[in-house]
């Protein structure tokens, strides 16, 4: 029988590569994200490419009825999931302390930190009873290091860091393994989304940068999920050759 995956996020960026990992590699796999055509689209291509269950479902993460609800009514044959790849997630402007939206932030806080801790403890209660199961919560280096700007989106990324230290002793009992992988610059929507359309913006971040694609983080994540059951990659950073950390870059 398959092993089941369930993303969030999977409509771009690493959710989206990590579900066509996932599937090529023989797991029946839960896409979520709040855009449906591209969910629809997603799962006609995984069944089509690697004859896999797909089971799409729309919702937002900051909609905590619709997160319990939709999670904790899965058709029976989708309750045992496997892996959580807990990667739904975004960065809303890029703005000094002083100046930045409370909109923003309200959207960084609600999204990364309330949202993400909605869905792993409504899919950890599924993995409980199994007593097995991983979780793997998809950080940044922003969970590390607080570069200029960042602000809210780092505290919400040492949130992810800190609530994965936390999900991983109160999990322990349970026998699930849980991964936080930190990501550095990676070329997705991602910065599309934090700069609000502005390509120019966007593109910047990359400049002189071979930055990391996101099939990159996929093959990382995948790679943690293979390892034999005694052992478990709890923390990982990743990032492009040319980035060392939030503050030094090599740049061509
Ligand atoms: P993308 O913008 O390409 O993808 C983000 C995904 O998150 C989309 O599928 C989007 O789906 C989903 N999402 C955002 N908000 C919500 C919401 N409220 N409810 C449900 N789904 C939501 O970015 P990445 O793939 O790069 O980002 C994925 C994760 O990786 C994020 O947590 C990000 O912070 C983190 N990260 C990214 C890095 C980068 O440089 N790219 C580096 C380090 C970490 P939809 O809009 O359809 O809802
Ligand atoms: C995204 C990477 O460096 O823009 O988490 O914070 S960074």
């Amino acid at each position: 029988m398959n092993k089941i995956v369930f993303i969030t996020g999977a409509t771009a960026g690493f959710g989206e590569a990590c579900a066509m990992k996932f599937a090529a590699n023989h797991y029946n796999v839960i896409i979520t994200g709040r855009r449906k055509g591209r969910l629809e689209r997603l799962a006609g291509q995984l069944v089509a490419s690697y004859a896999v269950e797909v089971l799409p479902l729309v919702f937002d993460v900051r909609n905590r009825e619709q997160v319990l609800q939709l999670i904790g009514t899965l058709p029976e044959a989708w309750k045992q999931v496997d892996v959580l790849i807990n990667n739904a997630g975004l960065a809303a402007g890029k703005d000094t302390f002083d100046t930045a939206s409370l909109d923003d932030w309200d959207t960084m806080v609600d999204t990364n930190l309330k949202g993400f801790a909605y869905v792993a403890q409504a899919v950890s209660k599924l993995m409980i009873p199994h007593k097995r199961g991983h979780i793997i919560n998809i950080g940044s280096v922003a969970a590390k290091q607080v570069y200029a700007q960042g602000n809210m989106y780092c505290a919400t990324k040492h949130a992810v860091d800190a609530l994965s230290q936390a999900m991983r002793i109160d999990l322990l009992p349970h026998h699930i393994k849980v991964t936080a992988i930190h990501p550095g610059a990676a070329d997705t929507e991602f910065s599309m989304v934090r700069f609000k359309g502005d390509r120019i913006a966007a593109d910047h971040v990359y400049d002189g940068l071979i930055p990391l694609v996101a099939t990159d983080v996929a093959e990382t994540i995948f790679y943690c999920t293979t390892l034999p059951e005694h052992v478990c990659i709890n923390d990982l950073v990743i990032s492009c050759t040319q980035q060392a950390d939030c503050f030094y870059y090599d740049r061509e």
